[in-house]
């Protein structure tokens, strides 16, 4: 009688065992779809942020010796934020034009021609940086450093606003 009743113990534990093995297994692969579901949420809530036109457009815009450096060099129309670093050893701006002008095109002299002038980052010492949130319409743009010398040198950037 005792015999037969441990007997069914250990069938049971051995039940018992079995169903937690398939229950781990099971959860263990209900997690990883539950993660991966996770991701793909994520990557959807960001794709759909970027698609929102009232969201700023960031852009990274470099100043050094002798060059303006916008990464990326486009944008979609409506807001647009320049960080703008002064990586160089010496002071520079950044004057944002509209001009159907290449960036190279904007005269000759020590300082390039401002017509079409629509937004400006004031000289930067070196190291230093600023943010600069324009509402640009679509277009030809022309980032350029105008400080006497510097637009002649090298320092200008064409942009294009989608
Ligand atoms: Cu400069």
């Amino acid at each position: 009688m005792v015999r037969n009743q441990l007997r069914t113990i250990g069938s049971a534990v051995a039940v018992l065992i079995a169903a937690t093995a398939l229950a781990a297994c099971g959860s263990s692969s209900s997690t990883d779809t539950t993660a991966s579901t996770a991701a793909m949420t994520t990557e959807t809530t960001a794709a759909t942020a970027m698609d929102d036109s009232s969201a700023s457009t960031k852009v990274d815009v470099v100043l050094n010796e002798m060059n303006v450096m916008a990464m990326p060099d486009e944008s979609k129309a409506g807001d647009v934020t320049f960080d703008v670093k002064n990586e160089g050893a010496a002071g520079h701006n950044m004057i944002v034009i509209k001009t159907d002008k290449m960036a190279s095109d904007l005269g000759q002299g020590a300082q390039a021609s401002e017509a079409g002038k629509v937004g400006e980052v004031a000289e930067l010492a070196a190291g230093k940086s600023k943010d600069l949130t324009l509402d640009l319409a679509a277009g030809h743009y022309a980032l350029i450093c105008n400080l006497p010398g510097h637009y002649a040198a090298g320092m200008y950037q064409d942009f294009n606003v989608n």
